[in-house]
């Protein structure tokens, strides 16, 4: 049975990634829900709702666990997700606990969207892991719908993001936690625009080894002698864009349309 995983959109493709690299025995099938992105500027119940669609979607596509690909869903909805269905359920937060170790500084920065970083499940964390450290928030307003126009190195995106770093690069940060899965596709134009020591820390190779645990642990990883693997990508959007973002991954995937 294949690993389902969704977001609000395109951006949880970079979770997915991480996954394919550390599980390529394992059959994926992808939600993008596209239509309904930025989930980061809906009410949390919105969020909720939304969240509650997409996990029924992939269980009644016979899914044997969920990664919610999104830190917006997964800050605002886990916790009930987690009450209401019995399937392991993966989430993606800011990682802020690596990056408060990691900081010369003691002050890191954390782009996110609005939706995460006004949640109570992203404030009790931050704080916990923050320990003493000066954690700088930042909203990424309007990032997530250019990345779902493709417009990865545009001018405008770029403009944004100086807009967003200049006052936390002003305050001295040395790690910039990604706290949004869209963002890693921001990762060139990040790096033109931070100093060689800002370090930028996502959670992607995090949740892939979560999810990793959490298969085994269950007994549901696949075994080696597995040589059919299949990917599933579902969007309700033209699914011409999440291709191009698709287009360095090798082997057998399918992207299609569904009105969902
Ligand atoms: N990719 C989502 C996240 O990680 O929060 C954000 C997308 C959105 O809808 N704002």
């Amino acid at each position: 049975r294949p690993i389902g995983i969704f977001d609000s959109g395109i951006g949880g493709t970079s979770i997915w990634r991480e996954i394919n690299r550390l599980l390529p025995k394992e059959s994926t099938i992808y939600l993008a829900d596209s239509k309904n992105a930025p989930y980061g500027e809906k009410t949390q119940a919105q969020i909720l709702e939304l969240s509650i669609k997409n996990v029924e979607f992939l269980i009644n596509k016979g899914c044997k666990i969920i990664v919610v690909a999104c830190n917006t869903a997964t800050t605002n909805a886990i916790k009930e997700l987690r009450a209401s269905y019995t399937i392991p359920l993966i989430g993606i937060e800011p990682a802020i606990k690596p990056a408060a170790l990691h900081t010369k500084s003691k002050t890191v920065g954390v782009l996110a969207t609005k939706g995460t970083l006004s949640s109570a499940l992203f404030n009790s964390t931050s704080e916990l892991h923050a320990n003493g450290i000066k954690v700088l928030e930042q909203e990424g307003t309007g990032l997530v719908a250019l990345i779902e126009e493709g417009k990865l190195y545009s001018d405008q995106t770029k403009e944004l993001l100086q807009r967003y770093l200049k006052p936390m690069l002003k305050e001295g940060i040395d790690q910039l936690v990604l706290g949004c899965t869209h963002y890693p596709y921001l990762i060139p134009l990040l790096k033109d625009i931070l100093a060689d020591e800002v370090e930028i820390i996502d959670s992607g190779d995090g949740v892939a080894r979560r999810t990793l645990a959490v298969l085994e642990q269950h007994q549901l990883k696949v075994g080696a002698s597995k040589t059919t693997v299949e990917h599933q990508f579902y969007t309700n959007v033209n699914p011409e864009v999440l291709k191009t973002f698709l287009s360095d991954v090798n082997g057998c995937y399918r992207v299609d349309y569904l009105d969902f």
